[in-house]
């Protein structure tokens, strides 16, 4: 059952003011969370995490909290191969550091399941493709000399962002195999979210049955951070960057926003009967285009 949209907008817009509370105490977050409960009798328990501000220190304590969240008790699993029973992956896009040059990627994107960096995380948009910030003009000014006056980055010093759409989707798959996989919590850092109720994330079960749409707080020129843990497994997030792709200068109706760190849950293995609804979406496909397409410019380490 699809939690109605209306119901997560005000939870969103309270969440928004504990995102400007820096730092935001325990207290305040349990009470966004209180809130989300009673929205559905059929919709999962959930904790959303969410909070912006100037800079990386304003938003990192919440960050923090969510990183227990969808650890279990355990700690970033690196590049492992395989699902381990407890744990994280992250993605933080910083490979190469400040040296490295903008690189350019195909959708599907499956590096970060791929090489040496194996964390079960397959990117997909109907845009373009998707771009990781670099060199000669960090923080995406090879698209538009602006964005580093208005992007910010959470982990120093590249950002991530789909091209030529403002959305895209997180496929996870257990690390470095071709086995479909879930998670039970995702969340991600934006840059100069400046329109509310715009950014988002939604989640979508192994039915590919969205379990409701979340917003990412606002902060102008500065970081926001939104993560949202489920006791339903996720086979998918849709991530939606502002309203409008990366090319035209930020401000008035254009909502321009980029992307850092994601923070997920350690992939599970997707039972048979779920595996075949994914496989009906599309998300099987998609791994065996990915592979073709894979190229060995792609296998270089983009993140550390
Ligand atoms: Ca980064
Ligand atoms: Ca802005
Ligand atoms: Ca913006």
């Amino acid at each position: 059952m699809t939690v109605p949209r209306v119901l997560f907008r005000w939870v969103a817009s309270v969440t928004v003011l504990v995102g400007f509370s820096a730092p935001v105490s325990a207290t305040m977050i349990t009470v966004a969370v209180m809130l989300a409960l009673p929205l559905s009798a059929t919709a999962s328990p959930i904790t959303i995490r969410s909070i912006s501000g100037p800079d990386a220190a304003s938003i990192q304590p919440v960050v923090d909290l969510f990183r227990t969240d969808v650890s279990a008790g355990g700690v970033n699993n690196g590049n492992t191969v395989g699902s381990l029973p407890n744990g994280r992956r992250e993605v933080n896009w910083d490979g190469g550091g400040a040296a490295a040059p903008a690189t350019l990627f195909a959708s599907p994107m499956n590096t970060f399941n791929a090489g040496v960096t194996t964390r079960g995380l397959v990117s997909t948009t109907a845009g373009t493709g998707f771009e990781i910030s670099g060199q000669p003009s960090p923080e995406f000014g090879d698209i538009n000399a602006t964005y580093p006056g208005i992007f910010e980055t959470f982990s120093t010093p590249r950002l991530f962002s789909p091209l030529g759409s403002n959305v895209m989707d997180a496929l996870f798959f257990g690390p470095g195999t071709n086995t479909p996989a879930s998670v039970f919590g995702f969340g991600a850092v934006s840059t100069d979210v400046d329109l509310p109720n715009t950014s988002s994330l939604e989640f979508f079960n192994l039915a590919n049955v969205s379990l409701g749409t979340f917003f990412v707080p606002t902060f102008n020129n500065g970081l926001s951070f939104l993560g949202v843990t489920f006791t339903d497994a996720i086979g998918r997030v849709r991530i939606t960057t502002g309203n409008t792709a990366l090319g035209p200068n930020d401000g008035g109706a254009t909502d321009i926003v980029a992307l850092d760190d994601f923070i997920y849950s350690e992939p599970q293995a997707v039972p048979e009967p779920a595996s075949l609804t994914l496989l009906a979406t599309g998300v099987v496909t998609i791994l065996a285009r990915g592979r073709r397409r894979r190229m060995s410019t792609y296998r270089r380490a983009v993140d550390q």
